[in-house]
């Protein structure tokens, strides 16, 4: 073991916090894969690298001892442009003819047309875009790897905080990198003990023609998107202590000679603004100025200090324990701590840094005001990331958001709302363009400026279930509602929640279909990406009857009662119910067609088990059977995402064996080395499911009781490979913080605070009791 990696050690020991965890490596990212620039599956980048955000801004650090380079992003900073013309005009037609057909049982009929029939307009997809990439700083230092020693970096959760340490001719070099959301920059600084001095030369370095010059010692970075015509803007301060500054490189380098420390501050954003997403805003430059000159005043060690208040009050809310991994595994390189893991080591420790990254990675990539996390979060480092990381609403955007209730992060889900705003305007605009519907819905995936109709028209010969998913707009109203389920705050619901979930039930009521057999049907659907055209996918149906169901609860919270809340209710009453097929499986269409040999990623028609909360092995056994065989199917593999997804159904159908088995499997086999899960490649979501469904774990409260109260289920599905262990600070849909710590599998203490008053149930060892609680009590029991 290292020198450093003791001192790290005895801090631990001497009774760090619980939630004090550190990514650790021994050398430089480059140094550990083959770089591919501005690759978006660029290895170095997405496996080494390692990110700090602070919501609008994110970069990640390669942490080289002569060049260090931090690569970063603006959550703004898309390719493409509006199009007011999305819309595909006289498509409901088509659809209607598709619904007879599909009547007829003329399947192939149906799917040739809506070949024809479904997609954008034309036009369309060239403006759609991609996120893209910002560049990267590069900081020349003349010091090479090989002539250093002791060198460490690590990512400190705790504090938000990148740090490189090594020492060169007997000198300690410490690099620190945070992300400050109070004072909107990222600031980087390099120190050196002792009498040694630092020579560095700061430049900047893109794929995109952001042209870089020093103006008043700062570098300044200006650019325009050639589509939209969107300012482009970054600033850069350099405070040396000692020392001399020169500019160099025909105005573009700063160099700075014989510095005892010198700190960076970056700042950068576009013009984009989504309260005006349709207009190219003004440049950023002055703002950014006055942004940096404020930074610049505070000073580092202020700066530091008001990052970590404002970060740790959301960090420090929850934290976990599941057991202490072995002392030398704990200061191991991730790397090699990952490929002991892999061949079956025990490190409860590196379950709940995982569990505790993913809430960090949520507080780094959206913050109010900010764009919300896509689906890399804010980091990318390429012009042609997979899927023009952007938001898909077929499950990964939703998914991004699965922890901002149960795992205590509520305000990190401000951004979601305010951009689901944006996506039902224009929604409400492809609802009728589609439908003739009220209301609003969003197609699979909408980019920067709320493109809500389907992604591709019909020319671009994709398959039409990507396409179009009109079930995409209420999925997400449901994250919407659950922001209020988790809260309870009746005056924020009344303002931003009810106009987006009424207007999810709203567009339902309209879309279904009344089928001849006597029930509403989502026709035509198809199961998202999985097909195949049906007279009603399960999944459509869960969606639906949880919104509906949702709505009226808003509803009565607002005493209204009106037509409109009586027909949501009459539709929801007669959605087609679930059917359970030849294999005893949970049907995924209307029609029996499950293949149980079928492994693909998407398990839509388990909606209702997960995130919804139609289906539970307590209250609806049968059916939770069904989805037990559906899961069996499927089995225990998948790509990133759809592992953290297994992860939550298992923990709903109250399987602790198999929940555990899948987070081995996600551990084992979609975790990177900087602790991001991969798809392949890098997508976040996986990262965010994980820590949902280990909240699931150990405390549910998805159910309701006969009289309307929130059911807290205390440790319903807790894995043997954790026979002790606490958590504290998980949120409870109602509005309740609960504490709870176990020993030798049975639950020990629990403490229950509520946050606004409501009565409640408890489900403890299986056993059902109300409570009552006044605003700010607390309930605290030893068993
Ligand atoms: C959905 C998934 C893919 C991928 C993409 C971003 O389309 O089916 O696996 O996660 O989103």
């Amino acid at each position: 073991m290292k020198p450093r990696y003791l001192s790290v050690l005895c801090l631990l020991l001497a009774g760090m916090p619980l939630y004090a965890y550190e990514i650790l490596h021994d050398k430089p990212a480059p140094l550990q894969a083959k770089e591919r620039p501005w690759g978006a599956r660029c290895p170095v980048w997405q496996k080494y690298c390692m990110p700090v955000g602070n919501g609008t801004m994110g970069a990640m650090i390669y942490g080289g001892t002569k060049r260090e380079r931090v690569q970063f992003n603006v959550d703004s900073l898309w390719a493409g442009k509006v199009n007011p013309k999305q819309n595909r005009a006289n498509v409901f037609p088509g659809i209607s003819r598709i619904r007879e057909l599909l009547l007829e049982g003329k399947y192939q009929e149906a799917e040739q047309l809506g070949k024809q029939a479904l997609g954008c307009a034309e036009g369309a997809q060239e403006d759609f875009g991609s996120y893209i990439t910002f560049g990267e700083l590069v900081i020349e230092t003349g010091i090479p790897f090989e002539e250093t020693s002791n060198y460490v970096r690590r990512l400190d959760l705790d504090r938000a905080l990148h740090v490189v340490e090594f020492d060169h001719k007997g000198n300690r070099y410490t690099r620190s990198v945070f992300a400050s959301y109070p004072d909107r920059c990222i600031v980087i600084r390099f120190e050196v003990e002792g009498d040694a001095r630092q020579d560095l030369a700061l430049s900047f370095a893109s794929p995109n023609a952001f042209l870089p010059r020093i103006e008043q010692g700062d570098l300044v970075i200006q650019g325009e998107l050639a589509d939209s015509g969107l300012p482009v803007d970054a600033r850069v301060r350099v405070l040396q202590e000692g020392g001399r500054v020169a500019v160099g490189d025909n105005n573009k380098r700063v160099e700075v000679k014989g510095a005892r420390s010198v700190t960076f501050l970056l700042s950068a954003d576009t013009g984009f603004d989504l309260d005006q997403p349709d207009l190219v805003g003004e440049g950023r430059a002055a703002e950014l100025q006055s942004v940096i000159d404020a930074a610049a005043a505070k000073g580092y060690a202020a700066l530091l200090a008001d990052h970590l208040k404002d970060y740790q009050a959301l960090y420090q809310r929850v934290s976990l324990d599941l057991g202490a991994s072995d002392t030398a595994v704990q200061s191991m390189p991730m790397e090699r701590r990952l490929a002991r893991y892999k061949k079956g080591g025990v490190d409860p420790d590196l379950e709940e840094m995982l569990f505790q990254y993913g809430r960090y990675l949520l507080i780094g990539s959206s913050r109010p005001g900010s764009m919300p996390a896509n689906l890399q979060g804010v980091w990318n480092n390429s012009n042609e990331p997979a899927w023009a990381a952007d938001y898909h609403i077929n499950i990964n955007l939703q998914m991004n958001y699965w922890l901002a209730g149960p795992a205590n992060l509520l305000e990190c889900q401000l951004p979601l709302i305010d951009y689901t705003d944006l996506l039902a305007r224009h929604g409400r605009k492809s609802a009728q363009a589609y439908y003739e519907a009220d209301g609003w819905t969003a197609f699979h995936a909408p980019n920067l400026w709320g493109h809500s109709a389907p992604r591709y028209p019909p020319s671009a010969g994709k398959p039409r279930w990507w396409n179009h998913l009109p079930i995409s707009g209420p999925w997400l109203a449901y994250n919407i509602y659950e922001h209020y389920a988790f809260e309870q705050d009746p005056s924020f619901m009344r303002e931003r929640i009810w106009p987006i979930v009424s207007g999810s039930a709203e567009f339902l009521v309209d879309y279904l279909y009344w089928h001849p057999d006597g029930y509403y049907t989502s026709l035509m659907s198809w199961s998202s990406e999985h097909g195949k055209m049906s007279v009603g996918a399960t999944c459509d149906h869960a969606i639906a009857r949880e919104i509906l169901a949702c709505a009226l609860e808003l509803a009565d919270v607002l005493e209204i009662e009106d037509a409109r809340t009586r027909e949501w209710k009459q539709v929801m009453e007669n959605i087609m119910p679930y059917r359970i097929g030849q294999h005893g499986q949970l049907q995924e269409w209307a029609e029996d067609r499950d293949n149980p040999n079928d492994k693909h990623r998407h398990i839509n028609h388990l909606w209702g088990l997960h995130p919804g909360s139609q289906i539970s092995p307590l209250s609806t056994p049968e059916l939770a059977e069904a989805a037990n065989v559906t899961m069996a199917h499927r089995g225990d593999g998948a790509t990133g995402w759809s592992l953290g997804w297994k992860l939550n159904f298992w923990s709903r159908l109250r399987n602790p064996d198999k929940s555990y088995q899948l987070i081995r499997n996600l551990l084992r086999s979609k975790i990177y080395p900087n602790l991001f899960d991969t798809h392949p490649p890098f997508q976040i979501d996986g990262n965010f499911g994980y820590t949902a469904g280990l909240c699931e774990l150990l405390l549910q409260s998805q159910e309701k009781d006969a009289a309307g109260r929130p059911v807290l289920d205390i440790l319903p599905t807790l894995p043997k490979a954790w026979p002790s262990g606490q958590v504290s600070g998980l949120r409870a849909r109602g509005g309740f913080e609960v504490d709870l710590s176990w020993k030798d599998m049975q639950l020990k203490t629990l403490k229950v605070r509520s946050l606004n008053g409501r009565d409640f149930a408890l489900r403890v060892n299986g056993r059902l009791q109300n409570h009552s609680l006044a605003k700010g009590e607390c309930l605290e029991r030893s068993f």
